[in-house]
């Protein structure tokens, strides 16, 4: 690979300055995506290898960043176990069959990777428009979070009914969360096996959830995904928003990587964890509304803080949003491939 400071920043080994890459670059605040997201629906750009491929790769053409991410949804697994789901513009996913009770949970199937198989195809695609320049990450959504999309039926501002299946019906949830980890491991794998470089795991939405409940059903899945997968040679990463609470547990579940909010000192938690284990983040994605002087300020500031560290990757502390204008993106990573350790 021509560019492997990713692969070698995630397994902790010594880079010339941090990879970038940003969390949802592969898509709205482009206006080239909106060229091509007017013409599809947005599963239909999923599911068709070439449309994810070019969507893949305005990012990487256009921006320039270390890392493709592949254009998917962490809510393709849902869809594949029995959820009917669409995405409606300003509404984001919903699920017309809401699971919310043992017979709805009966339904979701676990046999259903060859359903998913357009993400292979999709990942051999891109691989061959990248030619090894630089590593394609892939991605799946944890279990816990996409069982609050399968529960609310949708977006969540409180996750209440979520919730509530957990406190008054664990059985009923481990048995849902269970059914999500089987599939999720078979999928990561075909990705690993279609020949991705590098995978992330994102549990958005586990900044919900208490300490205890963190463990039991957040903490518990993602480490048996981890324990499951074939990963020699492909790091892995660990996203959840509330990071900065979670980080130990995080780093106790085995990822290489574990992605922090930026609520947290990146050094303060790179510090914390065990030795080998990397960080990813963490700038405020809102700074990138800021005036170019600040951009720059912010970055910097971060880097002094993780100067001479090995295991670090300059990302967003979350998503970057659709209306960020792309000129201040694109000042951000020059910005941030000046920099040297
Ligand atoms: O760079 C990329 O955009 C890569 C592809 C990608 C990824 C990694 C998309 C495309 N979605 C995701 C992950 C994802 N999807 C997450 C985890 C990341 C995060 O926390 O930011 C989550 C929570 C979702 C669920 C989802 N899908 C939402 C969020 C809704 C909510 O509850 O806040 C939305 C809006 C979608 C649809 C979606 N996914 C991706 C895009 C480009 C879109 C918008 C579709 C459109 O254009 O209408």
């Amino acid at each position: 690979m021509q560019n492997d400071l990713l692969i070698r920043a995630a397994f902790s080994q010594p880079t010339e300055r941090p990879p970038v890459w940003i969390m949802r670059q592969a898509g709205r605040f482009m206006k080239e995506y909106w060229d091509i997201k007017n013409r599809y629906s947005f599963l239909e750009m999923c599911k068709t290898p070439e449309i994810a491929a070019d969507v893949t790769m305005l990012p990487v053409d256009l921006l320039g960043v270390d890392a493709a991410i592949l254009f998917s949804d962490i809510l393709v697994t849902a869809e594949a176990m029995g959820g009917q789901l669409s995405f409606e513009q300003g509404v984001g996913p919903q699920f017309a069959n809401p699971v919310r009770n043992r017979a709805d949970a009966e339904t979701l199937r676990t046999d259903v990777v060859d359903k998913l198989q357009y993400v292979g195809d999709a990942i051999q695609v891109i691989r061959q428009r990248l030619q090894g320049r630089i590593p394609l990450i892939g991605f799946a959504g944890a279990p816990f979070t996409v069982l609050s999309y399968l529960v609310e039926g949708g977006s969540s501002k409180d996750f209440k009914r979520t919730k509530l299946l957990l406190h008054n019906e664990p059985e009923l949830a481990h048995f849902i969360l269970q059914k999500i980890a089987d599939v999720t491991v078979d999928y990561l794998n075909l990705q690993i096996a279609a020949g991705i470089n590098a995978l992330q795991l994102f549990d958005s939405w586990a900044l919900a959830l208490s300490w205890d409940d963190y463990k039991t059903f957040a903490h518990h899945y993602n480490t048996y995904i981890f324990s499951k997968l074939n990963r020699a040679g492909v790091p892995v990463i660990s996203f959840c928003k509330g990071s900065s609470v979670f980080a130990p547990l995080m780093a106790e579940a085995k990822p290489n990587v574990v992605s922090v909010d930026w609520n947290a000192d990146l050094r303060h938690v790179k510090d914390s964890l065990p030795h080998g284990v990397a960080v990813q983040g963490n700038l405020d994605p809102f700074v990138l509304y800021a005036d170019k002087k600040v951009i720059r300020e912010k970055i910097l500031h971060l880097f002094e803080r993780m100067r001479g560290q090995d295991g670090f990757i300059f990302n967003l502390g979350h998503g970057i949003m659709p209306d960020i204008p792309f000129d201040n993106v694109k000042y951000a990573i020059e910005v941030v491939k000046e920099f040297r350790f």
